[in-house]
């Protein structure tokens, strides 16, 4: 279940990259996922037939079992010095094709991908088709990435050392807020055709990430929007925010969004190394 929205997440299917053997993942907390009433109980959400008092029950409980596995995956990244970060956004913002660009203008950097969508592997294969190594998690009937689904997917992936992982969560720009994978940080990707209001709407998402990506800049003067307007609201949820104006079509932006990337995991190698 999602602690968030309340909907049941079924099962999980972890595609691999070298041998492309599909396991199948189930979690423990199935219910029937019939109507949801979205209300504003103690729980924050309503399931019909569960109090509040037990929706909280889960809901703790699974928060607990996610950052368990989140703080495993940490522990690995920083292990081998890697920085993984976890790419947010509602669906179309440019995720894929942000990463696609990253990876060739990062040249020899070790990095992998970990695609997340509820269904298909055309993610995983857009990834691939650059040289990189992907694998896809589809999340069936689940709205966001967890840290027992990252777990997974980074056993397939053998990191290397100081490598970069980008972990692409599901389009999604309220679920994936909540949940912990045990990356550096969160990047929040918004294209400028969204509208300037979104982070308003949607603070959770603003508040968890540590940087946003205003995508799609070659389109505002298609579409009246005000990235002043984008930039003052991102800070209103979010004063500490950093924020980047890119577009993954035309290449404007990447560098500063590339040093962004070398400069978070030249840090991380020195905190390790310290530590
Ligand atoms: N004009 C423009 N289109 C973009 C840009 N980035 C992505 N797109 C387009 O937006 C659509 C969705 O991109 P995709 O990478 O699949 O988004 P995702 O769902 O967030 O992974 C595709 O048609 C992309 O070609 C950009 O910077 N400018
Ligand atoms: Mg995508």
């Amino acid at each position: 279940m999602c602690t968030v929205c309340g909907c049941s997440d079924g099962e999980t299917t972890v595609h691999g990259h070298a041998h492309d053997h599909a396991h199948p993942h189930h979690h423990h907390d199935h219910h029937h996922h019939d109507h949801h009433h979205y209300g504003y109980g103690p729980a924050g959400t309503e399931v019909p037939g569960m109090s509040q008092e037990r929706l909280i029950e889960i809901e703790t409980d699974i928060l607990t079992k996610n950052d368990r596995y989140a703080t495993e995956n940490r522990a690995q990244l920083a292990a081998l010095g890697a920085l993984a970060v976890n790419l947010v956004s509602s669906p179309g913002s440019g995720k894929t094709t942000l990463l696609c660009k990253t990876i060739e203008a990062l040249g020899d950097q070790p990095l992998a991908v970990i695609e997340g969508d509820q269904q298909t592997q055309n993610d995983a294969d857009r990834i691939r088709a650059t040289g990189a190594r992907a694998v896809q998690v589809n999340t069936g009937k689940g709205c966001h990435l967890d840290g027992h689904m990252v777990g997974h997917a980074m056993a397939h992936l053998e990191l290397q050392p100081r490598s970069m992982l980008f972990i692409e969560n599901v389009g999604n720009l309220v679920c994936p807020a909540a949940f912990d994978l045990g990356e550096d940080g969160k990047v929040a990707i918004l294209s400028v055709t969204e509208g300037e209001d979104k982070p308003l709407k949607y603070p959770d998402m603003f508040t968890a990430a540590r940087l946003a990506i205003l995508n799609k800049i070659d389109l505002a003067p298609h579409c009246d929007v005000d990235l002043d307007l984008y930039e003052a609201n991102l800070r209103r949820v979010n004063p500490g925010i950093e924020i980047l104006r890119v577009s993954a079509r035309t290449g404007a932006g990447m560098a500063a969004w590339v040093c962004w990337l070398q400069a978070q995991l030249a840090d991380k190698s020195v905190r390790d190394a310290a530590e």
